[in-house]
């Protein structure tokens, strides 16, 4: 296969695999004559913006380093955690076609000056769009290296204009139970919707990115479409997906893996190697993709190896004890 680099974003016709092809159907459809196919174009644009949306801006401070560590993109959209789908890592790919995202709007309220609601389209003419290559740790110890495209989550916070008083962010997932067969499961275990929360000084930090593509393209369902955060330092359950509701709350929100069981999953979740799970150690994590034949075995790093950039939110905090 190609080896993609950082100025690479389209993925050459040999690539593309029939599964991936299936995925972004309604965006090839959408796509203008001309433009090519594995461009982002995002799902609600029509075809005059889309070749103006699909030439993106790349911020300096992506990490280009991570460049080489990229995971395949297959493994990206085929080994995934959306419980609204399913427990099994493959289920999200294999059902979440079943969810419409278009149209979609996410609904800004709580503690905000100026409360309303974003259309997808809002979200994708008002914020400019950039790559960021991130590490991604999830709490169960695989790991992975995404090149996300997205927009600083600070942005649309901004516009809403938080109040003094507003302290932490509450973000819930669509709960759409016709469209989500997970959650009519009787194994199903969280109380949808799936819920997250985040201090308002982590929501603001410019790490914390909304995202609406990855690898040049639109999200997948599986990973999370339309928009997700993505929090690099924070094991991955706190990347919430598929965002319709956002709120600015005085206090801190409940999170859906608290409630379910407060003793593994805490509020701050900062990947941290010295704090084991109650059930294995986090001093390690597989690189997808992994098998017992090439585990990918490699050492978990403090924030995941953001510690430079936001160990300072945290100081006089006692890590061990808010994890
Ligand atoms: N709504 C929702 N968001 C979610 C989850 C979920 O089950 N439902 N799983 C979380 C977990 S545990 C992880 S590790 C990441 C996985 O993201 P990925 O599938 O894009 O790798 O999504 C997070 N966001
Ligand atoms: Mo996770």
């Amino acid at each position: 296969m190609k080896k993609r680099t950082y100025t690479d974003h389209s993925i050459a016709s040999s690539d593309i695999t029939p599964e991936q092809v299936f995925l972004n159907r309604r965006a090839l459809i959408k796509a203008s004559a001309g433009t090519m196919a594995g461009a982002l174009v995002v799902p609600s644009i029509a075809a005059a913006q889309a070749s103006a949306q699909s030439a993106l801006s790349f911020s300096p401070d992506a990490d280009r380093s991570l460049v080489d560590e990229q995971t395949p993109y297959d493994a990206v959209t085929t080994y995934n955690n959306f419980y609204e789908f399913g427990t099994d890592k493959s289920d999200p790919a294999r059902h979440a076609h079943n969810m419409t995202t278009d149209p979609w709007t996410v609904k800004v309220g709580g503690l905000v000056n100026q409360p309303g609601s974003l259309h997808l389209e809002d979200v994708l003419s008002k914020f400019d769009l950039e790559e960021r290559i991130y590490r991604f740790r999830c709490v169960e110890a695989w790991s992975m290296v995404v090149p996300w495209v997205g927009f600083p989550l600070s942005q649309l916070l901004k516009r809403f204009e938080p109040k003094a008083e507003g302290k932490f962010v509450e973000f819930k997932t669509l709960y759409r139970r016709g469209q989500m067969r997970g959650t009519r499961s009787f194994t199903s275990i969280i109380d949808w919707p799936y819920r997250e929360g985040l201090r308002m000084d982590e929501a603001l930090h410019p790490l914390t990115l909304v995202a609406v593509g990855l690898y040049g393209k639109t999200l997948p369902n599986q990973n999370g479409a339309p928009l997700r955060l993505v929090i690099p330092w924070k094991y991955g359950f706190k990347s919430i997906k598929s965002i319709v509701e956002i709120n600015v709350t005085a206090k801190q929100p409940k999170t859906s893996w608290q409630m379910l069981q407060p003793s593994e999953y805490g509020f701050y979740a900062n990947v941290n190697p010295e704090v084991d799970h109650p059930r294995w150690s986090q001093r390690f994590e597989r690189k997808l993709p992994s098998s017992i034949f090439k585990p990918n075995r490699v050492p978990t790093l403090p924030f995941n190896g953001y510690e430079e950039q936001v160990a300072g939110l945290y100081q006089g905090m006692d890590l061990r004890k808010f994890y």
